[in-house]
């Protein structure tokens, strides 16, 4: 009898760590989907995880051995949260290529060429071709009020060009404001778990090197061209503490620009909505922040921190001299003459 109690005791501890063993395991068995949701299989639970974690890189590739205490000593490659800064020389890009061609990933860009800027989609579009995630699967969506003249570029296999028509605006404050809101539905519409990543790019711009794979994160955002070397005081965030998008004096990372941001679907799907909504609520009280969608983005970024950084690299403007840290212009916005173009 005496010699009973120890070994009910031994059975039930087992049959206790059995039961966790068996209920950890369910609970973390999940696959990787082409679209970067994971789906579990068979338990209930739903476990996310996003086509950017899980790098895997293929087997025997050769290349050149990564330092970690030399690189480049003259720009900052990390934020104060640990968020990667992409500048040229910090990244190999043939290793990401490779781990991002095994994953299958696809990659959509929105452009909107409304009006006038119509005239700037023929080299946008070009450039892309020569570019833009070269050898990846990309669908480019065009929104314009001007279908017919959209220009016929060739596109290599995997790549497509859509159009969405959309209304014409007296106000390019307006149209610049609403590309929040055209996002938001395309995502919700057309992109849920049909592709990984989006960007969404003026079109007032040129490709001029590389932008691939090395941009890919959860919330990417670029650094604006014209105030990264300045103190946050000069950022022109939207000041005004009675519109949404108000960021205090003494607060604000970087200044991003409104030109070029992007991420996983489900990132930017938030972005949108949020700045499309605080957008409207401050448009319903007669408010329109400093540079519109800019400013709602640029608050929104102050909380919630980009996952990925990329240099003035990737939104340069031609018509700034080039700064020494500056080894490659990727993106350029092009040299307009605002009054001959907008509508307003
Ligand atoms: C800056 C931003 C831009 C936006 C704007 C504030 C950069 C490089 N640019 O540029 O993204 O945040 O400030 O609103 O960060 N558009 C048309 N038709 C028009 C007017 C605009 O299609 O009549 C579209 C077009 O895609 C264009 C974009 O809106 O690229 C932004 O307009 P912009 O280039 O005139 O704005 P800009 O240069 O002030």
């Amino acid at each position: 009898m005496n010699k009973l109690v120890p070994i009910t005791l031994l059975v039930v501890i087992l049959l206790g760590v059995l039961y966790v063993y068996i209920y950890s395991n369910n609970r973390f068995r999940f696959k990787l989907s082409d679209t970067g949701i994971s789906q579990l299989e068979p338990s209930p639970q739903v476990i996310f995880v996003s086509s950017d974690f899980h790098l895997v890189a293929p087997d025997g590739m050769k290349y050149t051995q990564p330092s970690i205490t030399q690189g480049r000593t003259d720009v900052v490659s990390v934020t104060p949260w640990l968020a990667p800064v992409v500048w040229e020389e910090t990244f190999n890009e043939k290793l990401l290529d490779s781990i991002y061609m095994k994953k299958n990933i696809s990659v959509v860009a929105t452009v909107f060429a409304v009006g006038k800027y119509i005239m700037f989609l023929k080299d946008f579009l070009e450039t892309a071709e020569q570019f833009f995630f070269v050898g990846f699967r990309v669908s480019i969506y065009v929104f314009t009020d001007r279908p017919n003249d959209v220009p016929h570029v060739k596109m290599a296999e995997g790549r497509q060009l859509n159009v969405l028509p959309v209304p014409s605006s007296n106000r390019w404050q307006e149209i610049s404001a609403r590309r929040m809101e055209l996002i938001q539905k395309l995502i919700e519409e057309k992109l849920i778990n049909k592709a990984d990543y989006i960007f969404c790019l003026d079109v007032d711009s040129k490709f001029h090197g590389r932008w691939g794979t090395e941009s890919l994160g959860g919330l990417v955002a670029v650094i604006h061209p014209g105030y990264y070397r300045d103190d946050r005081s000069r950022f022109p965030y939207e000041r005004r503490p009675i519109s949404r998008a108000f960021v205090a004096p003494g607060d604000g990372d970087f200044y991003y620009c409104g030109g070029a941001f992007g991420g996983l679907i489900q990132e930017v799907h938030q972005l949108a909505k949020t700045c499309r909504k605080n957008f409207e609520d401050d448009a319903k009280e007669g408010i329109e922040a400093a540079w519109q969608e800019e400013s709602h983005l640029n608050r929104y970024m102050w909380t919630n921190k980009p996952s990925k950084i990329l240099s003035p690299e990737y939104l340069w403007q031609d018509f700034k001299a080039r700064n020494p840290e500056i080894k490659i212009i990727r993106f350029s916005g092009v040299v307009k003459n605002y009054a001959a173009i907008r509508p307003n």
